[in-house]
């Protein structure tokens, strides 16, 4: 039946932690409404799915979207000893033989071959399964492309650098003057992801990026939910170095925002902050979490300043003296403290002035689209990088002073970006970096050009 409805069957495979497979999952909404007679397969973990085809959310997903569990990777009886990313090892060590058999089921399940093959980029041996399957390797890429550019050029610039001995020179720049990548010049060392010259280089992330880099240039497209005229020059170099580079976001400026629960506690409470720009939202993703220090230095500097803030943090993340300071203050202050935000509406909501942040590509792209400068306070992988062009090259936020959350240094950031003067700049900036990715997606954009480049491949009209 299935096989009969639909002309193609294109299988996608997401990295199943952090935000990775909900942002895949955004651009493959974007595919399937464009192509009504391609049954899409998504392929993520019992867990991943379950969190993003929840009951809500899967009302409005298109109905060519089929979702297939991949096993985790976790072998019967195992016993986690609390290695960090011990998830991740285990899933990735068994990813190639257990997303193969998913495969297998659905093309057993729907009645057509796969014709064209999506993966999360971090999932390189994508380029084996397609190889056996014969057909083009199409791949996600989750962030900036400023980080891809490193990927794609670590071997480069573990042969400039060295991986040994980086000691003291955490300020050098990444290149020298004998080797010039385009877009990376005032890169620094200590910008970088750890694995890539610093840090444990033998982890399990660390090789699975430093594959990632290399294959890369074997896929048939990488997509990724940016727009070009973000981070000009990169694109100019990366589309030289892959097949086709192609930047079709942001997403959430291209297609409306999906709607939420009439009801939803955090925008209703957003709708009784009387003063524009005046709310404080304070979220670092899916995977940091602040150390108890620098979490009562977010606590007292919001207490300090009196703004009225919007908090999301896991209780799990909660630390002890938090948890006291919350169930002390927290009833004097006009704030509220949730353990999930939805956070796309929360930066488009009018009373909200400042992001502070880890960073994370997604939670920029939401910032851009919704208005909000951002307060950075990277902790790992991209971040770094991140902070910096939010800060230096788009000049939409501030970093905290020294690194690192202390309750003056936020005070003296809020203080920044919340005054109707000095804060104007970066709202501003964004206004202007918005009008650009409005651009982008618009009729004649870069990334709708590039949408269709990537549903031309998706759906075979140019092979
Ligand atoms: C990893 O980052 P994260 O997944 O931790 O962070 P983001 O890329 O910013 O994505 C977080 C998403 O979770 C959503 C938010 C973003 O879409 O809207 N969210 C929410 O809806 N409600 C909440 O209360 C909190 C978050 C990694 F750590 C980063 O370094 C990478 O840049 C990133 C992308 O690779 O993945």
């Amino acid at each position: 039946h299935l096989a009969d409805a639909y002309n193609r069957h294109v299988a996608v495979v997401a990295f199943p932690f952090t935000s990775h497979a909900s942002a895949l999952l955004e651009t493959v909404r974007r595919l399937a409404t464009a192509l009504p007679n391609t049954l899409f397969s998504f392929f993520s973990t019992s867990k991943s799915n379950s969190s993003l085809f929840s009951n809500n959310s899967i009302d409005n997903m298109p109905r060519n979207i089929r979702v297939y569990d991949v096993a985790d990777g976790v072998p019967e009886g195992y016993v986690f000893v609390g290695k960090p990313q011990e998830h991740i090892e285990l899933f990735m060590n068994a990813a190639p033989e257990n997303i193969r058999r998913s495969l297998d089921a659905s093309v057993a399940d729907i009645g057509k071959q796969i014709s064209c093959l999506i993966t999360d980029a971090f999932l390189w041996f994508g380029v084996h399964l397609a190889d056996e399957l014969g057909v083009p390797w199409v791949t996600f890429w989750i962030s900036g492309l400023k980080s891809l550019s490193v990927h794609v050029h670590t071997d480069l610039i573990r042969d400039t650098i060295g991986t040994q001995g980086i000691t003291g020179r955490e300020n050098d720049l990444i290149v020298d003057k004998n080797v010039n990548i385009q877009g990376l010049s005032n890169v620094r060392i200590k910008d970088l992801a750890e694995g890539i010259i610093f840090g444990n280089l033998d982890s399990v992330i660390s090789g699975m990026l430093l594959q990632m880099g290399r294959l890369l240039p074997r896929a048939t497209a990488v997509f990724m939910n940016g727009f070009e005229e973000l981070e000009l020059p990169i694109p100019n170099d990366l589309k030289s170095k892959v097949n086709k580079l192609l930047s079709v976001g942001p997403s959430n400026v291209a297609s409306p925002l999906p709607p939420l629960p009439p009801s939803d506690a955090c925008l209703s409470w957003l709708d009784k902050q009387e003063a524009p720009s005046s709310v404080v939202y304070i979220s670092f993703g899916t995977m940091a979490s602040p150390a108890e220090k620098e979490q009562m230095a977010i606590a007292e500097a919001l207490e300090a300043t009196g703004a009225p803030f919007l908090w999301s943090i896991k209780d799990s993340c909660k630390t002890p003296l938090l948890n006291e300071f919350l169930t002390k203050t927290l009833s004097k202050l006009n704030g509220m403290v949730v353990p999930w935000a939805p956070q796309p509406h929360v930066l488009a909501h009018d009373s909200v002035g400042a992001f502070v942040s880890h960073c994370g590509w997604n939670s920029i792209m939401e910032t851009i689209a919704g208005g909000v400068p951002m307060i950075c306070r990277p902790y790992f992988a991209d971040q770094r990088l991140n902070a910096r062009m939010v800060e230096e090259v788009f000049e939409i936020g501030v970093s905290v002073e020294d690194g690192v959350f202390t309750r003056e240094g936020l005070v003296k950031s809020l203080e920044v970006v919340l005054s109707p003067g000095s804060g104007r700049k970066f709202r501003d900036n964004i206004k202007r970096v918005k009008q650009l990715a409005v651009e982008a997606v618009g009729p004649q954009g870069s990334s709708t050009r590039n949408f269709k480049s990537l549903l031309d491949i998706v759906s075979g009209s140019n092979y």
